[in-house]
């Protein structure tokens, strides 16, 4: 698979702006209600440093230009008519798409205080005014480091999810393929078993009947020892298909292993369960299967138990089934014993 193995996406290296000649460039949002600064700042961010500049003149046009531009950085103003740059990084961080946007917060006053607050609204640096190149640019490298780990995070995570989703697809298939016999399609003993615990559980709790049909294929070392074993297989997958399509919806036909299944049949009682257990093997007894030039027919014998309360588990009701099919081949085969 092209996925990357867990260890190499825990990996990833985080970037490091120091290595490049000049980090690449960001959307700035400046935001400042003084037009000279505004002006000084966007040649400083835009031509000087290369970023991708767009301005507001009030924290009210910013809100609704950071909707559009989807800054990754906001360099704000503190002091400004209306809306401060506090409260536009509080309206950022109480969107979801401005909390993980980079906000700078400048001021004229730099006192300890105003730094905490800014911060306390949500700030992720604070830098005094006047602003020099030298300081914004290095400001800016943090910013870009910042962005850059986001970006790295976000394309591990998108990949994580669709590494997810894969893996839960093939554990679907992979559990599907420990449930299905290979040679004829239906559930397996495993399966069976299962399916067998559910019914029983289901028919306790509800006090509801259930049987079991064990069905054994008669003489089928003849079959195999007379036709070969391939013969014998496609034989195999033939009486599958019967009593599958034959069951009805309801029941669980499973196969056991060799030339065993197992019916589960759930709601049903011994009288019913007999009933089911004849006209599968009447439609297998009149079965013509052409091979090769030939035209194979055989029978099949069953074992049927009805669930009784002396039973404590569904092994004691397979047992009891076990028994019955042991007494339909002591009887001459091709027929349903209970
Ligand atoms: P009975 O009427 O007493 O059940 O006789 P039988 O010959 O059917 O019973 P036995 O258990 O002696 O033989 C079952 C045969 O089924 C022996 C085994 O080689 C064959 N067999 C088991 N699994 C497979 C399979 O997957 N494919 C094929 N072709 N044969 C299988
Ligand atoms: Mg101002
Ligand atoms: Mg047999
Ligand atoms: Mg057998």
């Amino acid at each position: 698979s092209a996925l990357p193995s867990f260890k190499q996406m825990c990996a990833g290296q985080a970037p490091r702006p120091e290595d490049g000649d000049s980090p690449a460039s960001l959307r700035v949002l400046l935001v400042d209600d003084d037009a000279t600064t505004r002006h000084m700042l966007e040649g400083v961010l835009g031509d000087s440093l290369g970023h991708t500049v767009q301005s507001a003149g009030s924290g009210e046009e910013a809100l609704a230009t950071a909707l559009q531009f989807m800054p990754q950085v906001v360099v704000t103003d503190w002091l400004m008519p209306g809306m401060s740059g506090i409260e536009l990084c509080r309206a950022l961080r109480a969107t979801d798409w401005g909390q993980t946007i980079y906000i700078i917060m400048l001021s004229g006053i730099d006192t300890r205080d105003e730094a905490t607050e800014a911060f306390e609204a949500g700030a992720d640096d604070f830098v005094a005014k006047p602003v020099d190149l030298r300081t914004l640019r290095a400001r800016l490298r943090a910013a870009w480091r910042y962005v850059h780990l986001l970006d790295a995070w976000e394309t591990d995570r998108a990949q994580l999810r669709q590494f997810a989703a894969e893996l839960a697809i093939s554990n679907r298939r992979l559990s599907h393929a420990a449930m299905t016999d290979q040679l004829t399609g239906l559930p397996n003993r495993r399966a069976g078993m299962s399916e067998l615990e559910k019914a029983w559980s289901a028919s306790g709790r509800a006090v509801q009947p259930m049987a079991v049909l064990v069905i054994d294929v008669d003489h089928f070392k003849r079959i195999n020892d007379s036709y070969g074993h391939a013969v014998g297989d496609h034989v195999l997958r033939e009486v599958a298909q019967t009593l599958q399509q034959s069951a009805r919806r309801e029941d669980v036909v499973c196969r056991l292993g060799g030339e065993e299944f197992l019916m589960v049949c759930a709601n049903t009682d011994l009288r019913a369960a007999l009933g089911a257990g004849e006209r599968l093997r009447k439609l297998v007894a009149a079965l013509a299967i052409k091979v090769g030039g030939h035209e194979i027919q055989l029978s099949i014998s069953i074992g049927i138990a009805a669930r009784e309360a002396s039973m404590t588990d569904a092994d004691m009701l397979v047992n009891a089934a076990d028994r019955a099919l042991y007494r339909a081949k002591e009887g001459g085969r091709n027929r349903s014993c209970i």
